[in-house]
């Protein structure tokens, strides 16, 4: 099955062909063997900027060109810009032609992607990676350190009955397969206590040192999900309240993913969370992650629109990519979604999990001990840090649109694959498109 060409490739294919060839048989050209080459799937992508009528203009040219739409998708790209996404099926391959000459003119970054029967990603040796979410039930046994193997420095290596519930909560993560009810843990009188501790301590100083998202958010989670010092949250309960606010849910995982894996999940809005609790000897610091770290951390922030676009940004960056790109892209998510920190008009406060479940970081962060730098992906791709102390160097974003557009065009610039990725919110999946 012929790939489609670029636009420039089918304008200059126009050029040069479209006075010989009449329109019909180009028709005989394509095709797979045997498929009806009657059916192209195509899609065309093109960015227009802001202006009363500027789609009417593409649509009257589609509609002369007798097209009828499959689907038709936008979403802003800069500020005033849109990038859209139209499907169609196309008669032939002329009329591709005929539709990308028309819009040249109308519209800006014109191309015409895929034509969906080919598996673009195996004929082109990228690494694996998933198409649905059920194929993140590939990824339950995977786990890297900690998990129920608990480090010899881990405070809870000497302690057998820790070790013995870490391993229960842990197995039953392993069986959680995609569609199932999220499991529910009973939680121990001494696990309750030791996140009263935290979550005591943490809701005193996030009001001064969280960012607005996240103290907005938190009072909806006491009233929706039982946040509360004398109740750890079930992540079933968590996970549907995300769903309804940004469309993101968790799913359980026995602990440290690789970090291809983790930000692959990532794409399709899912958040991998554990489910045990840090141990009760230092509530206050933990190199891991655990309950108080997903649930007073990370979850506030996916109820926010632009942080939930932005990490699932980070995601589709990461599918396929290469072992460098994926290595960049989880450096850059440490600097954001793990250790950021954002600006609200003079002041700097934390938007960072890693921050917003750590009281002794919290605190630390916004004193004048650390190092805070501008927010540049560029950059943050490939600073060096620390995993098991404070670290010496934040970066402070403007805004989470900001930044999302900023990891946008360093994606679009410096993570190269052979294709790109969109996902179907619908089916849950990800498309893969042929660009080059
Ligand atoms: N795995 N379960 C889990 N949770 C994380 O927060 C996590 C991970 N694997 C890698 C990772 N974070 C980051 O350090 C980045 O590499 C993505
Ligand atoms: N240091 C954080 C905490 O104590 O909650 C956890 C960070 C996980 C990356
Ligand atoms: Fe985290």
């Amino acid at each position: 099955f012929p790939r489609l060409q670029p636009v420039s490739a089918l304008l200059g294919a126009t050029r040069s062909h479209a006075s010989a060839a009449p329109a019909t048989s180009a028709a005989t050209s394509v095709g797979a063997p045997g498929g009806n080459p009657a059916q192209l799937r195509t899609t065309i992508r093109f960015k227009i900027h802001d202006k009363i009528g500027a789609l009417t203009s593409v649509l009257d040219e589609l509609h002369k060109l007798n097209i009828s739409l499959t689907r038709i998708e936008s979403r802003p790209a800069a500020p005033g810009v849109y990038q859209f996404y139209l499907d169609f099926h196309a008669k032939d391959e002329a009329q591709i032609q005929s539709v990308c000459e028309e819009l040249k003119d109308v519209v800006q970054d014109l191309s015409a992607v895929s034509s969906g029967n080919v598996d673009l990603v195996a004929a082109q040796n990228a690494p694996w990676f998933p198409r649905k979410k059920s194929d993140m039930d590939t990824f339950a046994e995977k786990v890297m350190e900690y998990g129920d193997e608990l480090d010899a420095d881990h405070p809870g290596f000497t302690d057998p009955v820790y070790r013995e519930r870490r391993a229960e909560i842990t197995r039953i993560a392993k069986t959680y397969r995609y569609g199932q009810e999220l499991p529910r843990i009973k939680y121990t009188d001494k696990e309750i206590q030791t996140w009263g501790i935290v979550y005591n301590k943490l809701t005193k100083m996030y009001k001064t040192h969280a960012c607005r998202e996240h103290q907005y958010v938190l009072p909806l989670l006491e009233h929706n999900c039982a946040y509360a010092p004398d109740n750890i949250p079930q992540i079933e309960d968590v996970s549907r309240f995300m769903k309804e606010s940004t469309g993101w849910t968790l799913r359980p995982v026995m602990g440290l993913l690789s970090s291809r894996d983790f930000l692959n999940a990532l794409a399709f809005r899912v958040f991998h969370s554990t489910q045990y609790i840090r141990h009760h000897s230092q509530p206050l610091y933990t190199p891991e992650p655990d309950v108080c770290h997903e649930l007073l951390g990370h979850v506030p922030l996916y109820a926010d629109p632009d942080f939930a676009d932005f990490s699932q940004e980070i995601g589709l960056a990461s599918l396929g990519a290469s072992d460098d790109d994926v290595e960049k892209l989880a450096t850059i998510y440490w600097f954001t979604v793990e250790f950021g920190l954002c600006r609200e008009g003079d002041n700097i406060k934390a938007f960072g999990a890693g921050l917003l479940s750590s009281f002794g970081e919290l605190e630390y962060c916004l004193s004048d001990k650390p190092q805070k730098v501008p927010f540049d992906p560029k950059l943050a791709a490939t600073q060096k840090y620390p995993i098991t102390e404070y670290q010496p160097l934040y970066f402070v974003a403007n805004s989470f649109k900001e930044m999302k557009e900023q990891v946008r065009d360093y994606a679009a610039t410096h993570i190269h694959r052979p294709f790109a990725v969109r996902y179907n919110a619908l089916t849950e999946s990800v498309e893969v498109l042929d660009t080059k």
